[in-house]
């Protein structure tokens, strides 16, 4: 059986290796090639791969294949990797604690790294009242308890989502989900009492964040009613759904609607969320105080959690026992998140996050500037994409947005695509990545374009 056993010259990720991109067969090289193969036959068709490597390493910047390619990271296993991947914080926190205990389960025998978790979310997230927080494995999770609490503190059932949202893959996030093919096509019928509100997406509606924000608020109001609505979940900067940065005015005024309506705002930071945007959470970005926020991704450095984390009053609307899960707030992920959180609060993240955006803004506005191929660039901090359109017309290119996505991996360069429209490409590096390799993959997503 192949494993890594097998393989020769494995390096040690985290932040020694190499930082270069270093292409030494084609990719997919042999032994990539080899576990694809074996993928195929063993892993169910529907799970996908963007790159066809097989990973061995990887930290810093780039990440390392089995044929000893090195390709530059600019997707951080979607924006998770933020401090980099391996980090030796995490590494040695996650060591300690494997070694004390693996799990006891929270629900049956309390420990500290989940309350210190929780008092960290509970600081560092936005708003100055008292907040509580809820431990669990991956984003839906942490989405579908928010609904939950929503729901049990309103006595209300429904619940808005968004045009362009992503938020999960199990049943309710799928619902609240916007695009169907791949992440719902097929895979019905959905839960109940979700409605769809139209977004602030400043490049393809030409509305004010005020003028979106009316127009809504009109929809929720004549479509669902604030007595019958528990809910509203949005994404600040959306994610999977295109890097869509609202128009200053909208987010605010959603919540005020809430506030007026005891409406819970829930602000879906699973993507946004610690310092990825230029501030420790997105909400900052926009002046709002989110009633409940929902975490992961970020947050532990790669290991699974998630959180709840919002007003005391709220959270504390389940019953004993209403809210857990086996493994909710593992003990390791829950050292990995302390280290994480430890990262982002000292060691400069959110101003590297700033740095970086200003990298790419620069380097992707020039090729705007050059091309009018590149409809939009948007974003905020290490958080940015490019908007790809015909531009006779302004359509949607998804064809061209695949085209220099796979031209760029193939040359070394890990980009991750995203959009309704399927037509953009995002940037999300670790914010460990260095200046040059940073420009280096840039210049490579540059060529690929302009090959293209
Ligand atoms: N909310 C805002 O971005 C996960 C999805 C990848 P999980 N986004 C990556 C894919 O194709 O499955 C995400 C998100 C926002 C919720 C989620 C869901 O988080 O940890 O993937 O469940």
């Amino acid at each position: 059986m192949s494993s890594a056993a097998t393989l020769i010259d494995v390096p040690l990720g985290g932040p020694t290796l190499p930082q270069e991109r270093r292409l030494v067969t084609a990719i997919p090289g042999p032994r990539s090639q080899e576990l694809l193969d074996r993928k195929a036959a063993a892993v169910a068709a529907g799970v996908g791969h963007t790159a066809p490597v097989h990973a061995v390493a990887a930290g810093g910047g780039v990440v390392v294949d089995a044929d000893g390619n090195s390709l530059i990271d600019l997707g951080s296993g979607i924006a998770v990797t933020t401090i980099g991947n391996a980090h030796p914080k995490v590494v040695a926190a996650v060591q300690e604690q494997v070694a004390q205990f693996t799990h006891t389960c929270f629900m049956i025998a309390p420990y500290d790294s989940y309350v210190s978790v929780a008092e960290a979310l509970n600081r560092i997230t936005p708003g100055d009242h008292a907040k509580k927080s809820a431990l669990f494995n991956s984003g839906a999770e942490a989405v579908e308890n928010a609904v939950k609490i929503a729901r049990k503190h309103t006595g209300k059932p429904a619940v808005v989502a968004f045009d362009h949202g992503y938020h999960g893959r199990t049943n309710l996030t799928m619902a609240l989900t916007a695009k169907s093919m791949p992440y719902k096509h097929g895979f019905g019928p959905f839960a109940s009492e979700v409605y769809r509100a139209p977004l602030s997406y400043p490049f393809r509606d030409g509305l004010s964040g005020p003028e979106a924000a009316e127009k809504a608020i009109s929809v929720i109001d004549k479509q669902v009613g604030a007595d019958n609505l528990a809910a509203v979940v949005i994404e600040p900067i959306q994610g999977e759904g295109g890097f869509i940065v609202p128009a200053d005015g909208f987010l605010p005024a959603i919540v005020e609607w809430c506030r007026a309506n005891e409406v819970v705002f829930i602000a879906d930071e699973i993507q946004t969320g610690f310092a990825r945007t230029g501030e420790m959470f997105a909400s900052e970005v926009f002046g709002i105080v989110p009633d409940l926020i929902t975490t992961a991704k970020g947050i532990a450095g790669g290991l699974p959690l998630a959180a709840v984390t919002g007003r005391a009053e709220i959270m504390d609307a389940a019953h004993a026992g209403g809210l857990g899960g086996t493994y909710g707030g593992n003990p390791i992920a829950c050292a990995a998140a302390l280290a994480a959180i430890d990262v982002f609060e000292n060691d400069g993240m959110v101003k590297r996050a700033r740095e970086i955006g200003a990298i790419l803004q620069g380097r992707l506005g020039a090729l705007q500037a050059a091309d009018p191929r590149v409809g939009d660039v948007r974003g905020h901090g290490a958080m940015v994409a490019a908007e790809f359109v015909d531009p006779a017309t302004g359509e949607p290119d998804a064809g061209l947005t695949a085209a220099v996505a796979k031209a760029s991996i193939a040359q070394g360069v890990i980009v991750l695509t995203c959009g309704t429209y399927g037509n953009v490409i995002r940037f999300l590096p670790p914010l460990s990545i260095g200046d040059d390799l940073l420009h280096e993959g840039l210049d490579v997503v540059a060529a690929a374009l302009a090959a293209a």
